[in-house]
């Protein structure tokens, strides 16, 4: 038996590969609605008000570290801080989502792109992820994050939420060369940015590609898989580790190797041994279902203890994280995450 590890020894351990008394956790939107707290910080804060504010963004990041056994702290903002930094004029109206001002259209929209001084304007994500490193005092592992370039352009082109974003399909295929263009300038802030989050104390950083799904392998290979190797490349010349998670892209995992991330954060419907035997040498999260979390503490139990079973299948366990296929649902009770992160725990 190992030697109980600590909570950020032990998230370090699974990044770099290393033996691991038993897998960490961390959940997707472990911070949000379905806490009450958190529901508190926003009666009083607006989305953009509690963003800017490392004091609060710290507070409802530690929220559910304090609740629950979770190996992990998740910096909190928004992957929609960067096309507002871009002066698309993103705003969330009261129990809608969000909205964007300035719609990418045609070229002329993407050369109004305030791209100059944009990493600057983002000063605030570092700023809240160096308050919560302090907080966290070295016990508790830090990822910081951003949207993926194509989930960032799905909202620029549609200019708010959609469940088919065909405006952004429509323009890979319309107007290409714009599509590369705005996924490329996406890129690069992204890049900068990630390595901001990066020397400001994250351990790992998450990009979410929350829409990457909806595009067959040969769109995902053509257009995305590019601008997320203009992000990894440079970050990796830093030393720093990159997670993708890509929301129903169990199709894609034979192509998402080429975009040299080194982990992947596993939709609810992906197949962990199969992503597991794919890519024996990365990084692997997930991926329980969030609906579970719903369904009460008994399915909870007993579905996370039977995924804890799977990841030691391969190498102990080694490099495995156990997360979420997606983010927990507003209307989640904390009682049944309580379950999930004590299982997890009973497993060490
Ligand atoms: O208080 C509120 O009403 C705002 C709700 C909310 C929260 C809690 C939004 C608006 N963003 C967030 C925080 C957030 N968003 C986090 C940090 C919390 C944590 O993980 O603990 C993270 C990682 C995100 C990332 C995010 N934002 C994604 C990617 C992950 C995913 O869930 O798929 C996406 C797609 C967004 C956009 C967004 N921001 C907010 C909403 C409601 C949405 C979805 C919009 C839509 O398409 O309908």
């Amino acid at each position: 038996m190992m030697h109980h590890m600590d909570s950020r020894e032990r998230f370090l351990a699974a990044l770099s590969g290393s033996t691991v008394d038993r897998p960490p956790v961390w959940l997707m939107r472990q911070a949000g609605r379905y806490l009450p707290d958190y529901r508190e910080v926003r009666k009083g804060a607006g989305f953009w008000e509690l963003c800017h504010s490392p004091e609060l963004t710290t507070r409802v990041a530690l929220e559910p570290l304090a609740r629950f056994k979770l190996d992990a702290a998740i910096v909190f903002s928004d992957i929609l801080v960067v096309p507002e930094a871009l002066g698309l004029g993103v705003t969330f109206g009261a129990g809608e989502g969000p909205q964007l001002a300035r719609r990418l259209e045609g070229p002329a929209d993407l050369s109004a792109w305030k791209v100059e001084g944009a990493v600057d304007r983002l000063k605030f994500v570092s700023d809240a992820v160096k308050h919560l490193k302090t907080a966290l005092a070295g016990r508790y592992g830090l990822l910081g994050f951003a949207g993926a370039p194509f989930t960032l352009l799905a909202y620029c082109t549609e200019g708010g939420g959609s469940d088919d974003f065909l405006k952004a399909r429509v323009m890979l295929h319309q107007q290409p060369a714009l599509a590369e263009k705005a996924l490329g300038i996406l890129a690069d802030v992204t890049a900068q940015y990630l390595e901001a989050q990066c020397e400001a104390g994250a351990d790992t950083v998450q990009l979410f590609d929350t829409w990457g799904g909806l595009l067959d392998r040969e769109d995902y290979l053509r257009f995305c898989v590019p601008a997320i190797r203009r992000i990894t490349e440079p970050l990796h010349a830093k030393g720093r580790k990159v997670m993708l998670f890509v929301r129903g892209g169990q199709h894609l995992l034979p192509v998402l190797g080429e975009a040299d991330v080194d982990g992947f954060s596993l939709d609810w419907r992906a197949d962990w041994r199969e992503a597991r035997t794919r890519y024996p040498k990365h990084v692997l999260q997930g991926n329980l279902d969030p609906a579970l979390l719903l369904a009460g503490v008994a399915p909870v139990r007993a579905a996370t203890s039977a995924l804890l079973r799977v990841m030691r299948e391969a190498d102990n366990g080694k490099r495995c994280i156990v997360n979420l296929g997606h983010g927990i649902h507003k209307d989640t009770n904390p009682e049944t995450v309580a379950a999930l992160c004590d299982e997890v725990a009973s497993h060490g």
